[in-house]
């Protein structure tokens, strides 16, 4: 079974007639049965399909990368691989945060809209939301990030879906498997038998479940935000969607087209189906099996590669997330009428790359890092209740971006794998 073009088809009709019926539902969002309708049946539709998802990652996560480990064969290999993969996210994320500060000091979202620092929201979210400084965050971030790499118990990890602590651990089992081949034959097998097993799975729910889930997360989400939430953050919504536009277009055609020397638009056609379903669910970690099984079967990628670098990637490269954080930090900053300086800037730049290492690819997770991010830099936390109404739907967009820049990266790293492959078969010739 396979994510077909006619599957992508229905998940776009879902996900448009989600946008349409939400945004008139929207328009009437204080009458009781649209509130019914929205939470007993947009809502649950969209999240029982979000759940038989999730409820695949852990084992996706899990078996494709010690197959993925045990395929690439020699630990140097794959040691170089790991290191080019982390290289290569680390850039384009900086890259990300730089262009998304670029396009807001440029585009000046902020000025002229003061008085949005003293709506509710901001009132509202400090007392809901901020718990303890989320200023020591950042120290422990750093080192917690690296102490956390490793899981003290591996169900533990397993249970609380903490992505890097299982990558840690199946890489291990990987490179075990590796030292011990010629005496675990069955068990090689069982993986690969296990991984049959478990993307029928995945391909089974996204066929059938998928554009009525698809419709329901994007009904549910545009019912409660609308394009009304839009028009008075207008500035920052395009600031935003521009940005993760340049970053798309820009970055990710040059490394498509001039690193991995494939047509972008090739790329593009044929990663839809995965950027689709990151759309609809604004989860990276849901969409990790249809990003691999499309990457693998639609974009040639060697199971090896693919499945090493793209389960590492929804977990620490968030490039629209960046984005995201670049322009609101750039947005606040602009609010409370304060000239970031050049130091601040970097600052945004490297705790948001920070930040996005130690985070899992579900919904919303973007708007939590960029707390860290603005109390870096000195900025009131709080004022994340401005943008909180419409995150929703800017999550939907840059967790496409965030996946497509993993399958990019993947795909400059399979070609480079095939180049150096041939010239060993040239110099064995
Ligand atoms: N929804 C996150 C993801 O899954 C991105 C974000 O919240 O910014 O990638």
């Amino acid at each position: 079974m396979k994510v077909g073009n006619r599957m992508t088809m229905y998940i776009v009709i879902g996900l448009i007639a989600g946008i349409v019926v939400g945004s008139l539902f929207n328009t009437m969002s204080d009458q009781t049965w649209v509130q019914w309708i929205d939470q007993y049946i947009f809502n649950v539709v969209g999240q029982l399909f979000l759940s038989m998802i999730f409820m695949m990652v852990v084992p996706v996560v899990f078996v494709s990368i010690v197959l993925g480990v045990f395929n690439v064969g020699d630990p140097k290999t794959l040691g170089s691989l790991g290191i080019k993969t982390i290289a290569f996210y680390l850039v384009t994320t900086a890259i990300a945060i730089t262009i998304a500060i670029v396009v807001a000091l440029v585009f000046q979202p902020g000025e002229g809209q003061s008085e949005l620092l003293d709506g509710d929201e901001v009132s509202e979210y400090r007392e809901t939301e901020l718990e303890g400084d989320t200023g020591d965050a950042i120290e422990q971030t750093v080192d917690q990030t690296i102490i956390d790499l490793i899981p003290s118990n591996v169900f533990q990890a397993m249970a609380t879906d903490n992505m890097l602590q299982i990558i840690a651990f199946a890489i291990f089992i990987g490179v075990a498997m590796i030292a011990v081949k010629e005496k675990i034959g069955g068990v090689v097998q069982l993986f690969e038998q296990a991984n049959e097993i478990i993307m029928w799975i995945v391909l089974a729910i996204m066929k059938y479940f998928a554009a009525i889930g698809a419709f329901g997360l994007v009904a549910t989400a545009f019912t409660q935000a609308g394009f009304g939430a839009i028009q008075q953050l207008g500035m920052y919504f395009i600031c935003v969607l521009l940005a993760l536009l340049i970053h798309f277009v820009l970055i990710y055609g040059s490394v498509v087209q001039f690193l991995a020397r494939k047509p972008f638009l090739w790329f593009v056609k044929n990663f839809m189906p995965a950027m689709t379903v990151a759309f609809s669910t604004s989860s990276s970690s849901a969409v990790l099996p249809i990003s691999l099984e499309t990457a693998q079967n639609k974009l040639n990628i060697r199971k090896s590669v693919s499945s090493f670098v793209q389960p590492l990637g929804a977990t620490v490269n968030m490039d629209g997330t960046a984005i995201m954080q670049g322009v609101a930090t750039v947005f606040i900053a602009q609010l409370s009428g304060i000239d970031l300086t050049i130091g601040q800037m970097v600052t945004v730049v490297l705790v948001a790359t920070l930040a996005s290492i130690g985070t899992a690819g579900v919904p919303g997770v973007g708007l939590v890092m960029l707390a860290m991010v603005l109390t870096a830099v000195g900025l009131d936390p709080a004022a994340i209740g401005i943008i909180i109404g419409i995150d929703r739907l800017l999550d939907m967009t840059r967790t496409a971006v965030n996946i497509t820049g993993d399958a990019a990266i993947a795909l400059v790293l399979n070609e480079q794998m095939t180049r150096k492959e041939e010239r060993q078969a040239g110099i064995k010739q």
